[in-house]
């Protein structure tokens, strides 16, 4: 066959372009054609409301500036309040929390509320995060069928955990378990900077697939502190507690779904299990909860087979489990309790977290059994459920209008 002699022939021989490239080539001049068009249209209606406005009386002219000033006026009022629900503020509804934690010697000076699924391993994640520090929270287990919680809100996932200095009555919705974990991480470390400020530090970029808006902040697993902070860890541990982190998020999570709807039988005892423990009782109607259960469990039975495909997992998925249990414990090490030496860092809580969503499920219970994570996995329980991180909360830098020097963990 001959060789085009064409540019844009040459180039799609070559493969130096794509077929749409050439196709959007083919379309841009009949554009540039419609675009004269619509600038001749343009210039003879300005021509004509030139004219118009020549003749135009005085009256007619208030009573168009009033209608176009409210109508501006009403536009930059909804607006407005548009960005005040993003942000969180004062237009998100008083929910009455599901569930209070109160620990005494919570000296945060925060004013916490989770919005949550309590089994979702994102969410289990932060409440890790939260106890083990001795934090008191407020928890607002949202309707995963309405979604009626979240209504105020442009982000729809959970977790959202809204954070209010006591007394300001500012508060600030934080997105995404990751850059919650790290935004109080941060604040711990130095109170001098802002939860608004810190808050700034994660950038959220997103991106529309389909209906769905993908959220994407690149900063997460980077704790934000001053340069001379005493994190009482060094670079290389820091940087492996990224990575650990990180892996939880990208690698152990995906464990979750095909292993505990592993069966139909599976699926219904861990929907069972999540009825349970989320209380749907009190937050579903009777028929809503019947329907999250049975159409949740075989849904998530088919789901679990495709992202076992996914996700690359074993055809037995419980040994997938059991090698990434294995392979944590084997990054902590035989010398150390956890990865963060005598106490968790936040790549033991993430990892305990996502595994504690599932803690009522078969799948769980055989992981203790056929793999070596228990011992561990009780010893960060230990710590979590009795507030062993919350020392912290006492000896941070206080509010000053020093510096800010923000580093990277
Ligand atoms: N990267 C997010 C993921 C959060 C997420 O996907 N949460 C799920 C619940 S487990 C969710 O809200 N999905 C949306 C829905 O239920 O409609 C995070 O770490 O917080």
């Amino acid at each position: 066959m001959a060789a085009p002699f064409n540019l844009q022939g040459r180039l799609l021989a070559a493969g130096k372009i794509s077929k749409s490239f050439v196709n959007f080539q083919n379309v841009a001049p009949k554009s540039f054609r419609q675009c004269r068009t619509n600038v001749r249209l343009y210039s003879s209606r300005t021509e004509n409301s030139r004219k118009f406005n020549i003749k135009i009386k005085p009256a007619l002219r208030v009573t168009a500036l009033v209608l176009g000033g409210s109508y501006a006026l009403r536009q930059a009022i909804s607006e407005w309040n548009r960005m005040k629900v993003y942000a969180g503020d004062q237009a998100r509804p008083p929910h009455a929390p599901s569930r209070q934690v109160r620990v005494d010697t919570d000296h945060s000076g925060l004013k916490l509320t989770l919005y949550q699924y309590q089994t979702c391993p994102f969410c289990c994640k932060v409440r890790a995060v939260l106890d083990y520090h001795g934090f008191s929270y407020d928890v607002v287990e949202v309707n995963s069928v309405t979604k009626k919680e979240l209504k105020w809100s442009e982000y729809k996932k959970v977790p959202i955990l809204i954070a209010e200095v006591a007394g300001s009555k500012e508060e600030v919705a934080l997105h995404d378990s990751t850059v919650v974990v790290s935004i109080l991480e941060s604040y711990l470390h130095d109170r001098s900077t802002s939860l608004q400020k810190l808050n700034s530090y994660y950038p959220c970029l997103t991106e529309k697939v389909g209906r769905k808006t993908k959220y994407d902040f690149p900063n997460k697993y980077f704790v934000m502190f001053q340069e001379k902070a005493d994190l009482g860890s060094t670079a290389k541990e820091r940087s492996e507690e990224r990575k650990w982190r990180k892996w939880a998020d990208d690698h152990m999570v995906h464990m979750l779904s095909p292993n505990a709807y592993r069966t139909m039988r599976e699926s219904l005892q861990s929907f069972n299990y999540f009825s349970e423990v989320g209380e749907w009782e009190k937050n579903f109607s009777f028929f809503e909860r019947m329907m999250v259960i049975y159409v949740g469990a075989a849904v998530m039975y088919v789901m679990g087979i495709i992202l076992k495909y996914k996700y690359e997992l074993k055809d037995d998925v419980r040994q997938s489990l059991y090698d990434a249990c294995n392979e944590w414990v084997k990054a902590i090490g035989k010398n150390k309790q956890f990865m963060g030496g005598n106490q968790p860092n936040l790549a033991d809580l993430a990892v305990y977290g996502v595994l504690n969503s599932i803690e009522g499920c078969a799948a769980f219970q055989d992981a203790l059994k056929n793999s070596k994570i228990g011992p561990w996995y009780r010893r960060t329980k230990d710590m979590v459920a009795s507030h062993q991180g919350a020392n912290p909360l006492h000896s941070k830098t206080q509010p000053s209008e020093t510096h800010i020097a923000q580093g990277k963990v």
